[in-house]
Parts: structure tokens; C-alpha cells; sequence
């Protein structure tokens, strides 16, 4: 009966049938990312196949990649997915020019290989697996909804009801649009409620041991530095992470583990209900160019990573933090540095009184003051591996920055700005010093490439590890000038005027401007 039904069948048009697979896949993807945004962005069936083609990728391969298509390279490869698989939905409909048999079982195949990927995934839950049913789901039945409507020959046609390209091509539009708006709806759905409403459930962190109010007088902002904290909307950002990983805090856990006498995990609420601790700290960026502004400070809220370290037992020969983020991204830090309680390292959960943004890596990330972000600051960190320098070799590390890395002794003039015309006389000059985990003793300014330095006045001290704010007068008479700033650490140490760039280590040189009094 079915055989020769079908056989007396007319044959859909090659480019009609091909239309057909496309469409179908377009629904099966927009309705698995639609679901996919209730739960998990990496639920969603496209990303998952991606990740998994990224995991499975060989290292020489994803070399080449990271080499010829750069930051690009993960755009590059969801980019020829969607084109492999445009190609195979068009496969599947020109299969079923006759029967839609063919196409359904190609794309309920696509379907169990999307469902396999989320499976594996080690982040997600059995719940995840509603997304690539969906898509499944949507897939066969746009594909088979939109089969029998072109199908439909004059032998089904009542009269005056032409089964036209019209209603397939209405069809296939809806179809299309539909797939557009859940596909949207579920980027943002991810987007916004993954991470941020986890982050919004924590609420508000309330330390413990808070940190000391920071005094009136800790900064000059209204002789023009910046405020001694920075919000976290202003707070300086550097990472790779192409888009902002997203990670809720139920989902989030730290490993400890290699040189320790007890593997340790810790959820987010077990760090969160331990006694939460406040710190305030200066961050600064290795690519921070002298005048630069990758340097921050925050009041961060979390527990003393030393403690975890000690909890867990460091063994003998332990030397490196091998630190890796749900993103890949590695840090190495010294494990010397962790230990020490006079430095205050931290596994940070909060920032200003609020959960991390996610951007500065919700749930949680290291702090180490003192130490340049790269080897001490690893965002949406999950894994902390204790070990050795020769044993393993952090992110940065193999693209010529250092394996040790302090942050050096710096200095800036925020006021006047460059190149800024001020009244001649009596100018004000400010700006800010930093030299983490060693203080700054004394600011000097001069005024002329050869004028004799002049001490400057400092703000309150609120800690080492803390930037410093200075401000001076100087008598400026008519013309153009240009002054110069350097810092005095508390070890004694004069900022060396001698100018390095960022790469290997931080850049050192001192911070002149050019202003014009009239
Ligand atoms: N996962 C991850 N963590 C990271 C980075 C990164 O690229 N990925 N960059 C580091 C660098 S170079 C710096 S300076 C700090 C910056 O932290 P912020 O963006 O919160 O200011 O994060 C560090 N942590
Ligand atoms: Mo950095």
C-alpha cells in the first residue's frame, strides 16, 4: 500500500527538497538553543558538537588553527560546522525528492550525535539532554511537516485549493522565522539568566572580617586622581575569553590536588559558608604601558587561599599554582607566595560587597597581591594543581612573557592630562603610585627635563598592597612644559627611569607628560 502510494508520488524538485532539509535544520538548532537557554548555554546541540570537535581536535591541528586564524579560530570552526551541515541537511531533503524516510532518519541521526556530545559533557546535567531533544524533535517535525505539504499532489487537491509552491514557501518562511526568533530568544535567555541569575541568587556577601573602611583621605579625587576603589563597572578587564564564560555558582567547583597530601573539592557553598574574609587590593595588568590604565583596586571577598593549600597539605618539592579556568586558560603561580600570610593571597568569590561580576570571573577566582594578573589572577578558576615549574607551563608562558612575574614599582600623572592647556601660575599636578606588596614610601615630581624633583604629598596609607594617590603644586610660568613623576618603594628602591616594554615582565620608565600654561 505505502510502496505504491509513494511511487505514483510525483518527485519534489531538487532545489525544493534541498530548502526543505535546510529548514528543518534551522528548527531543530534554533529550538535546541531555545531550550538550551532554560538550562545551559553549552546544552545547546551546535556548541556541544563544537566543544566536542574542540576536544577532540589534535594539538597540532588546534596549533594551526590558533596560528592562522588567531583569536578567530573558534569562530572559524562553528563557521565550517554550520557549513558541513548545511551541506548534509540539503543531502538529507534531496534524498527525499519521494519519500521522507531517508531525511528523517539523517536528521534524527545529527539528532543523537548532538545528544551524544551534551552527554559527554562532564558540566552538565541529564536535564541538558532536553535541548538536542528538542531539536530533534523540531528537526523531524518541520522536515516531515513540510515534506507532505509539498508532496501533496492534485490527487489530494480539494477543489480550489491548490497545494502551491505558495503554501510550502509560507510554510518554509514561517518555518524560518520562528526558528530565528527561538534561536534569538535562546541566546538570550542564556545570555543573561545563565551565569547573571546564579550571580543574582547569591545576593549580596557579607564578610566576616571586613576590611578597615577606607579613610576620607585615602584618595584626591577632587584634585583629579582616580577614587581609591574602582566600581566593578570601571574596574580594568583583560582575558582571552572570546565571549565571557558562563558559570553558575551550583554548577561551580574547585579542585585541589597534585603535590598534596589530601585531594580537596570545594563547592561555591562551601567556600561561601566558610568565614568570609575582605581585602583591599590593587590589580595590575603586565601589559599595562607606563601611563597606562590596567590597574584597579577592589575590597575582595573570599577565604585565604593558603588556608586551602594547608587544608589540603602541601608536600616537599611543591614550588607552582598550575591554576586552570572552565575556559582553558592557565595561570602558574609561586606556591611560596600562597603560604605567605603577610602577602593575603585570596580564592576571591566577591568584589565590592557584591558575588564577582561575571566578567571578572564569576564564581570565583585567585587574587594574589603583588603579582602581575597573568600568574596570579586566573577568573572562573576551576582547578588548582600543585606542582613544579618544570612539570607544567602556564598559557602565557609559551607566547614569551615570564614564569616570574612581581609587579614592578610604577607611577602616573592623571592631572593635568596630556597635551592640556592650564593657567599659567600655580598648577596642580596628581596622580597615583603603586608598588603592591612592598608600599610606596615617597613621590617626586619635577617640572622640565632637568628640574630638581620636588617630594609630593601623599594620600593615606590603606595597606601594601594598595595604590597610593599624590598630588603637588608647582609654579608653572607661561609656556610649554612637560612633567615627570617616579616613586620610591618602601624597600628603599627608586623607579628606574630606564624604559622597558611590557613583554617579558611589566614595563618599567617613568610617566612624562606635556602640558601647555598660558
Ligand atoms: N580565565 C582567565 N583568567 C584571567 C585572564 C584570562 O585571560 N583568562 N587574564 C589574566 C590577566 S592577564 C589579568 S591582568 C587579570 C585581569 O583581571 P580583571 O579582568 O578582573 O581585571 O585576569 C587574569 N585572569
Ligand atoms: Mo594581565
Amino acid at each position: 500500500m505505502e510502496t505504491s502510494r509513494a511511487a505514483r508520488q510525483p518527485r519534489l524538485p531538487f532545489f525544493g527538497a534541498a530548502l526543505i532539509g535546510v529548514v528543518a535544520l534551522a528548527a531543530a538548532l534554533a529550538a535546541g538553543h531555545l531550550v538550551a537557554g532554560f538550562i545551559s548555554a553549552n546544552a545547546s546541540p551546535y556548541l556541544a558538537v563544537g566543544n566536542g570537535a574542540i576536544d577532540l581536535t589534535p594539538v597540532g591541528l588546534k596549533d594551526f588553527a590558533v596560528r592562522t586564524f588567531g583569536v578567530y579560530d573558534k569562530l572559524v570552526l562553528l563557521g565550517g560546522m554550520a557549513v558541513v551541515m548545511v551541506l548534509a541537511a540539503a543531502v538529507a531533503g534531496i534524498a527525499s525528492r519521494r519519500s521522507p524516510v531517508p531525511g528523517i532518519v539523517l536528521i534524527a541521526a545529527f539528532g543523537l550525535l548532538g545528544g551524544l556530545a551534551v552527554a559527554l559533557r562532564p558540566d552538565l546535567s541529564a536535564v541538558a539532554l532536553l535541548a538536542p531533544l528538542a531539536s530533534l524533535i523540531a528537526g523531524v517535525g518541520v522536515f516531515f511537516w513540510l515534506h507532505r505539504l509539498a508532496s501533496a499532489g492534485p490527487r489530494d487537491e480539494v477543489a480550489g485549493a491548490t497545494p502551491s509552491r505558495r503554501s510550502v514557501l509560507l510554510a518554509g518562511a514561517g518555518a524560518v522565522v520562528a526558528a530565528g526568533a527561538a534561536g534569538a530568544g535562546g541566546q538570550l535567555l542564556a545570555g543573561t539568566r545563565d551565569a547573571e541569575s546564579s550571580r543574582t541568587a547569591v545576593g549580596r556577601l557579607v564578610p566576616a572580617e571586613p576590611a578597615p573602611p577606607i579613610p576620607a583621605d585615602a584618595d584626591f579625587a577632587k584634585l583629579g586622581t582616580p577614587t581609591f576603589l574602582t566600581s566593578n563597572r570601571d574596574f580594568y578587564r583583560v582575558d582571552t575569553a572570546l565571549s565571557v564564560p558562563q558559570v553558575r555558582a551550583e554548577d561551580w567547583s574547585l579542585r585541589l590536588h597534585g603535590m598534596v597530601r589530601e585531594e580537596k573539592r570545594f563547592s561555591y557553598d562551601d567556600i561561601r559558608d566558610r568565614p568570609l574574609i575582605e581585602r583591599t587590593i590593587t590589580m595590575t595588568c603586565v601589559s599595562n604601558e607606563v601611563g597606562g590604565t590596567y590597574v584597579s583596586t577592589a575590597n575582595f571577598i573570599g577565604v585565604d587561599l593558603g588556608d586551602l593549600l594547608r587544608e589540603a597539605g602541601i608536600l616537599p618539592g611543591a614550588e607552582q599554582i598550575f591554576s586552570t579556568s572552565v575556559d582553558g586558560w592557565t595561570a602558574g603561580s609561586p606556591v611560596v607566595a600562597a603560604l605567605d600570610p603577610e602577602r593575603g593571597a585570596m580564592l576571591a568569590i566577591g568584589m565590592n560587597g557584591e558575588p564577582l561580576p561575571v566578567e571578572h570571573g564569576f564564581p570565583a577566582r585567585m587574587v594574589i597581591p603583588g603579582l602581575y594578573g597573568y600568574v596570579s589572577a586566573t577568573k572562573w578558576v576551576k582547578d588548582l594543581e600543585i606542582t613544579t615549574w618544570k612539570a607544567r607551563r602556564a598559557y602565557w608562558l609559551d607566547r614569551g612573557w615570564g614564569e616570574q612575574a612581581p609587579i614592578k614599582t610604577q607611577s602616573r600623572i592623571d592631572s593635568p592630562k596630556g597635551f592640556e592647556t592650564v593657567p599659567a601660575g600655580k598648577v596642580r599636578v596628581s596622580g597615583v603610585a603603586w608598588a603592591q606588596h612592598t608600599g610606596i614610601e615617597r613621590v617626586e615630581v619635577r617640572l622640565g627635563a632637568n628640574g630638581s624633583w620636588l617630594p609630593a604629598t601623599l594620600s593615606r596609607e590603606v595597606g601594601l598592597n594598595t595604590w597610593r594617590m599624590w598630588w603637588t603644586e608647582l609654579d608653572v610660568p607661561a609656556g610649554s612644559h612637560q612633567v615627570t613623576v617616579r616613586a620610591v618603594d618602601k624597600s628603599g628602591y627608586t623607579q628606574t627611569d630606564a624604559r622597558a616594554g611590557t613583554v617579558p615582565d611589566g614595563a618599567t620608565g617613568w610617566h612624562v607628560i606635556s602640558f601647555t600654561a598660558r
